[in-house]
């Protein structure tokens, strides 16, 4: 494996900041329970923005080998935007990560390509490292196949960018998304792989086989390795199991 492998958890709106701190504290202890490493990944958590300073002060404190993110931030960076959190804010909170378009804010919140975008563009900006989520619909893929959507996607997120710049992929199929129902290891790499050639084609062969690329969807403890063991998924981005503690350590510790 020549890329660090990432396990993300997106933690949606779940958990107020005392229980963000319980769950932490829980995590760490998990993950270094004597009996194994601490994980086979990269460990990143995405609560919700107002969790973010109480996880800065518990991860600095206690020098915790996770890293952190938001679920969104804004394409401005200041100004009369009301309810909207910037990359600048995210930063200075010592945010390595953000997430942008997710489904759940492509749909619910209407977030186009171009809002994608400018999103992305800002993330890096700040030198925030943005986790890009792409995926296609159960009828964009009976329309358009496996991969047309994502890739589109991908494309126009991407546009403008740096070849240099530090950026993750996370291919998340809209069919698969807390349904309990995941891809098969088989059909995320296939996609995986066309996203890495979009990347080469993009931002050139030195980004593609950098930058990483998650699969997410209903990933659990017990079908991770499946995933991991494809050569084009660098790791994954989980929802519902990053709630539990076991869970989402079994998932980093994919290997064990
Ligand atoms: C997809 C995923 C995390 P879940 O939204 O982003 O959620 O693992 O619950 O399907």
């Amino acid at each position: 494996r020549t890329r660090v492998p990432l396990i993300a958890g997106n933690w949606k709106l779940n958990l107020d900041h005392l229980q963000a701190i319980a769950l932490v504290q829980k995590l760490d202890w998990t993950l270094k329970d004597g009996k194994h490493d601490y994980a086979d990944a990269e460990v990143a958590i995405f609560p919700p923005f107002t969790d973010l300073r109480s996880v800065q002060t518990i991860v600095a404190a206690d020098k915790l080998k996770l890293a952190y993110g938001a679920q969104d931030l804004s394409q401005h960076d200041s100004g009369a935007y009301t309810g909207e959190i910037s990359g600048a804010f995210l930063a200075k909170l010592d945010c390595r990560y953000v997430l942008v378009g997710h489904s759940e804010r492509r749909t619910l919140h209407n977030e186009t390509d171009e809002v994608v975008q400018a999103k992305t563009a800002a993330a890096v900006r700040h030198g925030l490292v943005p986790v890009i989520c792409i995926g296609e619909t159960a009828e964009d893929l009976e329309e358009h196949g496996p991969s047309a959507v994502p890739v589109a996607q991908l494309k126009a997120a991407i546009e403008g960018l740096a070849p240099d710049a530090d950026i993750v992929v996370a291919y998340e199929p809209v069919w698969a998304i807390g349904s309990g129902q995941a891809a098969t290891p088989d059909q995320a790499q296939q996609v995986a792989a066309a996203l890495r050639s979009t990347l080469a084609e993009v931002l050139g062969d030195e980004a593609a086989q950098r930058t990483r690329i998650l699969y997410g969807g209903s990933v659990k403890a017990s079908n991770i390795a499946g995933f991991m063991r494809e050569p084009d998924v660098d790791g994954a981005l989980v929802g519902g199991a990053s709630l539990l503690a076991e869970e989402f350590a079994g998932i980093a510790r994919f290997s064990q």
